[in-house]
């Protein structure tokens, strides 16, 4: 099959430029990679690979990256290094670590990270510590969108999946799709597209996706709720929704659709088109189009759009919408993902379903607890690191191990984050880059990169349950470990080496598939192992299997009352920002992921520098010229960079791309380009949801004189 060169050999893989994860094969010659394309087994991915999976190349050749571990000589942060062996800096940080245990106790040290194939092992790692300060970064990213998903359904977000394929009309709340993108869902999305399927994309900001919509509405940021209640209230007057799965699904309907009627009785269209600027008859015909199309309909939950201190109202009304679409488990709805479980095997097994000393002290971050009583606490809240470490609140925080994770960019407030990080008797991180947390950070243990290591096999539900599998491409260019390794060696020398019963990759694999009824031959020829080829549905009469304590679809969400919020709150009007200030968006491009390819050769060069979008009017009022330098000013900081004078925005809106403005001077190709809009983002969360609001902060824009 190795049409482009017999002499390459083949290795089927799993990106990690972004943790998409799409399933690659990669080409290797002489121990270097030659071409990395998407797997063309899989369905949806057909050989399909975005700029940055091609870019891989780039990260595993880059000469600006650690290249083996590295103890801090001099200021944190100053950028002061010496090299070391790896039994050095385990030994080092192992050494730290026990110190810190025994003056604060386990909980005083926190792992943070983004989730990843080995995540069951960090976690691991953290229980055999004693400690309940594991988090990832689910809360930043789309924590409330998991549990406005558990308020009504019993499910989280990640459980539930999107019939692109069949869909007649999706409707798109800032969901970005062209730009931040899943190769699988675009590829099905656009398959949908070209058979006459419709989209609806909603944003203060005219995006790619925007200009791939039928129909597009710039709405007043921040308003998404209000167009959902108008949108309610046609459907429910007009009787739009699909009476038989009411009937069949959503608890106590006799009771619940009546008063939902009566409660969104005020929000008329009329009313929405002057809160939200979207024309009252357009939300009209969009609520009957939709219905002509139902169940085959999908109002995209979306995850980064729209973030503000209400978002789980929000959250819950479009999840809501497609309930009364009928569009759960419908073709061309949502569905329920199907695990191994669903095709008659046993699930995979993890390291975390060992015995553990019992932990009694709560979390550091308030999750499943006081601050965010109903947040999704096997995740945690990490915008809630700086307080803890520098109030002490709710006990001393001494350690914090960074793995694939950078709080000094991915938590909003990066000024606070900072501060706190100084209290800290001992920062690790576990990276890849030079980013801006291995930087400051103590001691780096650099990670090999995804194509020199293989990792946990990876199990994927869906209509068919799957399996992929990471495997090693090439030997790593400098002295650098896989995470599951490091992880092992740390834990030997804090003496919990005993939670940790593998030595190669090959023994992890072994004891994931030990029940699952699958051999690792099985993995040579695609690089990937479906459990059941026929398509899993419930059967929408009988099958559905809510885990709400009803076994329905819950409006009254019992998980919200019974712990102080309620289901349903009345609008709250978004005032207009006062003259020179505006409502600071963020989002992703097409060539980068989130903070972790600025300095990419290849992607670097795509997208060099981020800039203000700011609307062409107000920038001719506050006398902004295009490409001239602008000062973005919130209570917690200012950033500079260029702005970018457009009519594709609305007024009371700026935008930004996360993740630029780095500061570390050997990342040469990203430094000091552009800036980091976690610099600017006040820390303001949804308490119910989980999610902070990173959509809220008000700025002052000024041209730099
Ligand atoms: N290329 C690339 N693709 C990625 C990623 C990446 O880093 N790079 N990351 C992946 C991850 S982890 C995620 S979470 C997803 C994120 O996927 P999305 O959530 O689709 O992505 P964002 O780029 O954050 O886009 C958010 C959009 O919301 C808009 N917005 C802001 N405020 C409002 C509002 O009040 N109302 C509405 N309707 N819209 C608003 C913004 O203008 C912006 O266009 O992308 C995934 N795909
Ligand atoms: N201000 C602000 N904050 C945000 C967002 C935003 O838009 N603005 N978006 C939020 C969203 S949607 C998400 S998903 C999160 C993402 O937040 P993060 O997970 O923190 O961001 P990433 O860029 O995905 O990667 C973090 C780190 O992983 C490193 N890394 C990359 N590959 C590897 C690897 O193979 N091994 C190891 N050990 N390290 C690796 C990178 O160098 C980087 O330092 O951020 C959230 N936070
Ligand atoms: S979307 Fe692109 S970067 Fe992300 S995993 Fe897929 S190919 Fe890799
Ligand atoms: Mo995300």
């Amino acid at each position: 099959t190795n049409k482009e060169n017999s002499m390459a050999e083949e290795i089927y893989s799993i990106c990690f430029m972004c943790t998409v994860r799409c399933p690659i094969r990669v080409l290797v010659e002489n121990d270097e990679v030659i071409w990395i394309e998407g797997n063309p087994h899989v369905p949806g991915i057909e050989g399909a690979l975005c700029a940055k999976g091609s870019a891989g190349i780039a990260l595993l050749n880059d000469t600006e990256r650690p290249q083996s571990p590295m103890i801090r000589t001099g200021a944190r942060g100053e950028g002061q290094w010496r090299q070391a062996s790896w039994d050095e800096a385990l030994d080092y940080v192992a050494e730290k670590l026990k110190t810190i245990i025994a003056q604060h106790g386990p909980q005083s040290v926190v792992l943070g990270e983004r989730t990843n194939l080995n995540t069951h092992i960090s976690k691991t790692f953290m229980k055999a510590l004693g400690s309940p300060n594991h988090f990832t970064h689910d809360a930043l990213c789309k924590g409330s969108v998991n549990t406005a998903f558990r308020t009504l359904t019993g499910y989280t977000d990640p459980q539930i999946g999107i019939d692109y394929a069949n869909t007649k009309h999706s409707i798109m709340y800032g969901r970005n799709i062209f730009e931040s993108l899943e190769i699988k869902a675009i590829n099905k999305l656009l398959t949908a597209l070209d058979k006459g399927a419709k989209m609806t994309y909603i944003d203060p900001r005219f995006s790619v996706t925007a200009s791939k919509a039928d129909r597009y509405w710039m709405i007043r940021p921040g308003t998404d709720l209000a167009l959902n209640y108008a949108l309610m209230h046609v459907i429910l007057n007009e009787e739009l929704y699909d009476k038989a799965f009411a009937v069949r699904w959503i608890k106590d309907q006799r009771q619940e659709l009546p008063a939902l009627r009566k409660f969104v009785e005020p929000y008329t269209p009329a009313w929405a088109e002057a809160e939200t600027g979207i024309p009252a008859q357009e939300i009209v015909d969009l609520a009957r189009e939709v219905a002509a199309d139902k169940p085959s309909v999908v109002f995209h939950y979306g995850y980064r759009g729209a973030h503000h201190p209400n978002e789980i109202y929000l959250r819950r009304s479009i999840i809501i919408l497609n309930a009364l679409m009928g569009s759960l488990e419908a073709h061309g709805g949502l569905f329920f993902k199907k695990g191994p479980k669903a095709a008659g095997r046993e699930e995979i097994h993890k390291y975390i379903e060992q015995d553990f000393p019992k932990i009694s002290v709560p979390r550091f971050d308030g999750s499943g607890g006081a601050k965010f009583p109903i947040a999704d606490s096997s995740h945690g809240n990490p915008q809630m690191l700086a307080h803890a470490v520098e109030h002490e609140d709710p006990y001393p925080i001494k350690a914090l191990i960074a793995n694939r994770f950078e709080p000094l960019q991915s938590i909003p407030d990066s000024g606070e984050v900072r501060r706190a990080l100084n209290k800290l008797d001992l920062i690790v991180a576990i990276d890849v880059n030079y980013s801006e947390i291995a930087w400051y950070a103590d001691v780096i243990l650099p990670e090999s990169t995804y194509l020199e290591r293989a990792d946990s096999i990876q199990p994927v539900s869906g209509l068919k349950p799957q399996l992929f599998i990471r495997k090693q491409a090439v030997t790593p260019r400098y002295d650098t470990k896989p995470g599951w390794w490091i992880l092992k060696e740390l834990a030997k020398r804090l003496d919990i080496g005993q939670y940790f019963p593998y030595e190669t990759i090959e023994d992890i694999w072994r004891f994931q598939l030990q029940k699952v009824g699958v051999k690792l031959e099985d993995f040579d020829r695609e690089g990937f192992v479906t459990l059941l080829e026929d398509a899993i549905w419930w059967d929408r009469e009988k099958g559905i299997h809510f885990k709400t304590p009803s076994g329905k679809f819950e409006f009254s969400s019992y998980l919200m009352e019974n712990a102080g919020f309620p289901s349903f709150v009345p609008y709250t009007p978004v005032e207009a920002p006062s003259q020179g200030y505006f409502r600071l968006m963020v989002g992703r491009a097409a060539a980068h992921t989130h903070v972790s390819t600025q300095n990419n050769i290849y992607l670097n060069e795509l997208v060099p520098e981020n800039e203000l979008w700011i609307n062409t009017n107000v920038a001719a009022d506050l006398g902004i010229k295009d490409g001239a330098q602008v000062e973005v000013a919130s209570k917690v900081g200012i950033a500079r960079l260029k702005a970018k004078v457009t009519d594709f925005i609305h007024p009371e809106a700026v935008f930004m791309l996360h993740g630029f403005g780095k500061t570390v001077p050997v990342q040469s190709r990203c430094y000091h380009k552009g800036a980091s809009d976690a610099l600017v983002q006040e820390n303001i969360s949804d308490t119910a949801g989980g999610s902070p609001a990173f959509d809220e902060t008000l700025v002052q824009v000024r041209p730099v004189a």
